[in-house]
């Protein structure tokens, strides 16, 4: 099996330095288990302030990132071609399979409007060989990136960042370490949080007794059934009281009384 291939479009390519060659992922890709590759998305400028962005048509605050830049970045990825192959064209390269508009590997536009990611989009995300993760910047990107470039968009949550790059890194961790052969115990992810659709049971090791706080006795039982039992009821009644949502109920009340 090939290694399933990743790329990164950003302005801050040496944001990804730490994670690409730390850890569990950073091992994957040393090993080419993995193939993550990171692209500067300056380097698909022309102009001498290498400007990735730009006002906005209408006027008023924050700049605009530009579609242009971004496609010409985007089909040279696609098509494994080198930036000056697309760099300050408006057609894409004679010969190319990918072009914006039309044929495409995915490309997922990381952005606060996109679907939000869940364990579900990562399941279906690390069925797929290749992706490319477009990261946004700025106040906000070109519409026609989000029609012609990206085939999904996604954000990470209800909160705003100042860019993508958290969120690229996140959607990375949470897809590959579904892949077979790259965390290397291929049973361990299935038993988590959220593959059940319940939080995880507590958890105990050595030593017994910490500070006088002790370890559940049924632990130490040796009986299988009644730990199986305690660790279900266990992730049960975790799940109610913080995450009542996951179980199809509704979310209890603010403590503070508040309405939202
Ligand atoms: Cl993908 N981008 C930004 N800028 N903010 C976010 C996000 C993405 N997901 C949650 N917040």
């Amino acid at each position: 099996m090939t290694a399933p291939r990743i790329d990164i479009l950003t302005i801050f390519p040496g944001w990804f330095d730490g994670p690409l060659t730390t850890s569990l992922l950073g091992r994957a890709n040393e090993d080419a288990r993995l193939d993550l590759r990171v692209h500067d998305l300056r380097d698909y400028t022309t102009d001498r302030h290498r400007s990735v962005d730009d006002a906005p048509y209408g006027g008023g605050a924050g700049m605009v990132m530009r579609a242009d830049v971004l496609t010409a970045a985007a089909e040279a990825v696609w098509n494994d071609l080198p930036p000056e192959a697309t760099a300050g064209r408006t057609d894409p390269p004679a010969g190319a399979r990918f072009v914006a508009g039309g044929e495409r590997p995915r490309t997922i536009l990381l952005t606060p409007r996109g679907r939000r990611f869940d364990q579900a989009m990562a399941r279906e995300l690390a069925a797929e060989d290749r992706l490319v993760l477009l990261c946004g910047r700025y106040e906000g990107i070109d519409e026609r990136v989000h029609d012609l470039v990206a085939t999904d968009e996604v954000s990470i949550g209800d909160y705003v960042l100042f860019g993508g790059e958290v969120a690229a890194a996140v959607i990375i961790e949470a897809v590959t370490r579904l892949r077979p052969g790259i965390v290397g115990n291929d049973a361990s992810p299935a038993d988590e949080s959220f593959a059940d659709g319940l939080l995880e049971y507590p958890q105990y090791t050595r030593p017994a007794d910490l500070r006088g706080h002790g370890v559940p006795e049924v632990l130490s039982s040796g009986d299988h059934g009644a730990v199986a039992r305690w660790r279900h009821d266990q992730a049960l009644a975790l799940t109610r009281s913080r995450r009542p949502d996951l179980l199809g109920e509704p979310d209890p009340p603010c403590a503070d009384g508040g309405s939202g």
